[in-house]
Parts: structure tokens; C-alpha cells; sequence
């Protein structure tokens, strides 16, 4: 009896969305290769409908202020990694000094090796979203989008865009790499946005 209630509270405190299961292993999800990037040909961009467009080279990037976030990280094939210690700079700092025009509803996230995917701004604005360099207090290895990814928690994994290179806004919502191949355009795990 008592461990039926324990096993019931367990399930009910199960930070796990729908369909997915808790791996320990961190797996590398990359379609195609990995791009190297040298740091000193490193830049990042916040452009489109901007007040003012940014482009930070990586010493520049280093140097602004860091935060750390906690998050879970849920792949489309179901696997889930609990408890990721992800740092770097939180996006909506940067996207407040870029200055966002009321027409800039939408984003398209552009990465080194030509991998897009699609995100809202309201999302990219949840204070959970970080452009990360470390990751479980290591640098960010380079097979898991190092030196900088985007890290979106409430979206699924392939909405974490590794090898970040230009955040474009727009008026209109572009699909990326795998929404144009039938991948939801939201990606929400919890409501089990996998597929279009
Ligand atoms: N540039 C780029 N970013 C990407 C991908 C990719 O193929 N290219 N794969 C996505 C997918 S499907 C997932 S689940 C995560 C996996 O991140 P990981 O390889 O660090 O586990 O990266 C996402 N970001
Ligand atoms: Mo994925």
C-alpha cells in the first residue's frame, strides 16, 4: 500500500513530458558533420527588424555578463537529460539592447554549417533561454555545439541550435531545417508538438 502510494507520488512529481524517457548519457544529435569554427573567425549576429543590429566578435562576446541555468533537455526521439547546468549569456539581455520593432513577431535562427530552425520571439524572451559556452561546468565541446548554442528548455531539443551564428527577426514565421521536412513549427514537448 505504501509503496503503491510512493510509486503514485513519484509519477506525479515526473518531470518527464509525455512520450519521453531519462537517459543518463548526454547523445549527440547532429544532422550531417560538425563545423569547426576557430574562435578568431567566430561572430555573432542579432539582425532583421532591429533597432540596433549587433555583431559581437568571441573576445567581445566573453565579456559580457554571465548567468547560469539549470534546465532539461527533451530530444524528438524521446530521449530526455535531466539536469543540465548550461552557462553563458541569457538571450533576452541581447535582445533588449537590440531593440526588437513591433513588427518582429518571429525569429530564425541561423547556425555555422547552415542548420536553421524557427522559434518566436516571446519564446527567445523567456527568461530560461541562454546562449550557452559551458555546459556541467566544462567549455562546451564541440560536438555539442561548441563554442555557442542556443538552449531553448521549453522547446524540443532540435529548436537548440548548436553552432549559433545570426538570430534574424522577422515578420514572418520561416521554417527551419526540420520544420520545412514536417517537424512542428512550435515544438512544444509537454503539449507533444513533434510533428506538423
Ligand atoms: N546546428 C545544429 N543544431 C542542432 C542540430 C543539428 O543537427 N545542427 N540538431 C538538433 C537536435 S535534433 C537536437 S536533439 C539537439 C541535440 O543536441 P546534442 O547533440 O548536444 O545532444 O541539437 C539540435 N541542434
Ligand atoms: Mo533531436
Amino acid at each position: 500500500m505504501l509503496k503503491k502510494l510512493f510509486s503514485f507520488f513519484k509519477k506525479q512529481n515526473r518531470k518527464q513530458p509525455p512520450g519521453q524517457f531519462v537517459t543518463k548519457k548526454f547523445p549527440i544529435l547532429t544532422f550531417g558533420n560538425a563545423p569547426h569554427i576557430e574562435l578568431n573567425q567566430w561572430n555573432f549576429t542579432i539582425s532583421g527588424l532591429v533597432k540596433n543590429k549587433i555583431k559581437l566578435d568571441w573576445d567581445q562576446f566573453t565579456q559580457l555578463p554571465k548567468s547560469q541555468i539549470i534546465s532539461e533537455f527533451h530530444c524528438v526521439t524521446k530521449w530526455s537529460k535531466m539536469k543540465n547546468t548550461w552557462e553563458g549569456v541569457k538571450l533576452n539581455y541581447l535582445i533588449k539592447i537590440a531593440e526588437p520593432l513591433p513588427s518582429a513577431n518571429f525569429t530564425l535562427i541561423h547556425c555555422y554549417g547552415n542548420y536553421t530552425t524557427n522559434l518566436t520571439l516571446e519564446c527567445l524572451l523567456d527568461d530560461d533561454v541562454i546562449l550557452a559556452y559551458r555546459h556541467d561546468n566544462e567549455p562546451l565541446n564541440e560536438d555539442h555545439g561548441g563554442p555557442l548554442r542556443l538552449v531553448v528548455p521549453k522547446r524540443y531539443g532540435w529548436k537548440s541550435a548548436k553552432w549559433i551564428k545570426k538570430i534574424e527577426l522577422t515578420n514572418k514565421n520561416i521554417p527551419g531545417f526540420w520544420e520545412s521536412r514536417g517537424y512542428h513549427m512550435e515544438g512544444d514537448p509537454w503539449k507533444e508538438q513533434r510533428f506538423s
